[in-house]
């Protein structure tokens, strides 16, 4: 079955107790037995929940796996992978992630013995050179955030896989129609589904696909003895905002390169980060592994100054100032006091994430009245 097709029906049967085409939000916390341990595969809804399970379903199938586990939010799904490693052992992070992701693993999981180490996975070189003994999983985010620098995911998980390490792509920023990391080699893929699986910035949710069983075990496990489940409600929000998946980010992707052109040739900026432009360091590894480039820009300004940043973040008025990405709306971000304010100076600096620099998530809405309201909020510069 196509991409377009499943978003639609995987996991969507008819009610068959009224034939209503629409997943029913399952809103219960317990389910009948008829007598103990009698029961129709549902006891406790921090286990199981029908709407949930629709969900589940649908999940796996556009990231090409066999089990996906859905989580009160992208956060939540991250803290349950890490669950699954113990102290001494060493997480190796992409060096330009997202402010809380970086957070979790610093000032949580470093206090139960966990190790977080951050490198340039641009270059698989050095990822190869920064494997230990120890180091027991990879942590994948590309298009990374915000800087939209791309990894490429075969070679990484050829590399982990002959030192035996277990390769998670947060695959967040592609969404599964522009790629899909467990065909490329990864073990484990998760999102942040409040961004581009949702689509409509109503609702906060992760998600977990795997094709491997044990893992897929131990993280059902660990979700119903910690509990970070998502409301019935939330699940049937995303099931539904998945049905436009493919629609969205086609439009999205196509604004974000138009725009990365538009700012491209403006005198005011002086860097475009958008994996999209044939300079990009890895353009060619973006268009191998994507569909398209997806709908995340970001630009810093030639006049590097954060009054100047500001003044920009302050005067769109199509582009809403505001932390989160992949709704329909288009937003404007600040990633050194918003989204990664979380990470140390001195770290951001190093991957070039000034503070001066502007993160867009591109919507789709109308690209011309995009650029108007960028370019009338460029001109007060
Ligand atoms: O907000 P939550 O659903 O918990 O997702 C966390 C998360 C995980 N991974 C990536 C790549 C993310 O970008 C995020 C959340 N990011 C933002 C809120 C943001 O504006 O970048």
């Amino acid at each position: 079955m196509k991409f377009a097709t499943k978003v639609i029906h995987v996991g969507v049967k008819p009610d068959p107790s009224t034939g209503a085409i629409m997943t029913p939000i399952y809103q219960t916390s317990t389910y009948v037995q008829s007598a103990p341990g009698v029961h129709q595969g549902f006891e406790y809804a921090r286990t199981q929940n029908p709407t949930r399970s629709a969900l589940e379903e649908n999940l796996a199938a556009l990231e090409n796996g066999r089990h996906a586990i859905c989580y009160a939010s992208g956060l939540a799904a991250m803290d349950a992978i890490l669950k699954l490693y113990h102290p001494g052992d060493e997480v190796l992070c992409t060096n330009d992630l997202y402010g809380g992701s970086y957070r979790l693993l610093t000032k949580i999981f470093s206090q139960f013995g966990l190790v977080g180490k951050f490198v340039d996975m641009s270059d698989t070189e050095i990822l190869a050179q920064s494997i230990t003994p120890n180091t027991k999983l990879i942590w994948i985010e590309t298009p990374t955030n915000p800087m939209l620098s791309i990894i490429d995911i075969r070679a990484v998980c050829d590399i982990a896989k002959e030192a035996g390490v277990k390769v998670c792509v947060d695959n967040t920023f592609s969404s599964p129609y522009l790629q899909t990391p467990l065909t490329l080699g990864a073990d484990i893929v998760t999102h942040s589904a409040t961004k581009y699986i949702n689509g409509h910035s109503d609702v906060i949710h992760g998600v977990v696909i795997t094709d491997d069983d044990e893992i897929s075990d131990q993280l059902r496990f660990i979700q119903n003895a910690a509990g970070a489940v998502p409301g019935p409600m939330d699940c049937f929000l995303v099931l539904r905002g998945i049905k436009t998946l493919h629609l969205r980010m086609e439009r999205s992707c196509d604004n974000a390169a138009t725009i990365a052109a538009y700012l491209r040739s403006h005198k005011k900026v002086s860097k475009v980060y958008y994996p999209g432009l044939e300079d990009h360091p890895n353009h060619a590894v973006a268009k191998r592994q994507m569909k398209k480039f997806g709908g995340m820009v970001s630009f810093d300004l030639v006049d590097n100054t954060l009054t100047s940043a500001t003044s920009v973040l302050s005067n769109t008025q199509l582009f809403s100032l505001a932390e989160s990405l992949g709704g329909v709306e288009s937003l404007i971000g600040h990633p050194a006091s918003m989204t990664h304010a979380a990470i140390p100076k001195a770290e951001r600096l190093k991957v070039g994430l000034t503070d001066s620099l502007i993160r867009l998530s591109v919507g789709v809405e109308d690209v011309e009245d995009l650029i108007q309201d960028l370019d009338q909020a460029l001109s007060l510069v």
